[in-house]
């Protein structure tokens, strides 16, 4: 496990699992859903340095037993899904828990909604958090777009 940690956190089925596999797996590795359980570490490197990118799992229960531990996280990166907003007040619950210096929102599955409902959902965001770094994404069939734009979150919070 390398000293970065990165905690990948947000509501559950909202996508977080999927994004790390696409970052750590080669291309032609699907992805097979499921239930993350405790905490999933996978290796990533950019630049040169090595990253943990921490897959969280995510009942409110489980983010105050490991409190201590997830307050260590270097950033923590907040996944929303766009098709749901609760997703945001259970990214907001989480951020409010562990209160980190270094964060950013990646909104997800902006494929599933039109660009209407995406300027409500985002309207949504920045009435509820200030001062963060907003990427919005699809997750399917945009891998280097991923990468490029995880990558750019990892440069801005560093
Ligand atoms: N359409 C669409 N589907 C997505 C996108 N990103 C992820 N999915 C799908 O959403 C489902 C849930 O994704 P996961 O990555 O397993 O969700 P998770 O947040 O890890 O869920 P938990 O482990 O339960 O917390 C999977 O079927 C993914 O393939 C996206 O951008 N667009
Ligand atoms: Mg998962």
């Amino acid at each position: 496990m390398s000293n970065n940690l990165v905690g990948i956190l947000g509501a559950s089925f909202v996508g977080k699992s999927h994004i790390v596999h696409i970052l750590t797996n080669k291309p032609n590795i699907s992805y097979r859903a499921h239930v993350t359980i405790g905490c999933n570490i996978s290796k990533y490197n950019y630049n040169n340095i090595d990253y943990s990118l921490c897959d969280i799992y995510p009942q409110f229960s489980y983010i105050k037993t490991a409190h201590s531990w997830l307050q260590k996280f270097d950033m923590c990166i907040f996944i929303c899904d766009a098709t749901d907003y609760s997703s945001i007040k259970i990214a907001l619950d989480f951020y409010n828990e562990l209160k980190p210096k270094k964060y950013a929102i990646l909104i997800n599955k902006t494929d599933l909604i039109n660009r209407l409902d995406k300027e409500k959902f985002l309207e949504k965001i920045h009435n509820k958090i200030k001062d963060y770094i907003l990427v919005d994404f699809r997750t399917i069939n945009k891998r280097a777009k991923l990468i490029t734009s995880f990558n750019n979150i990892l440069d801005n919070i560093n």
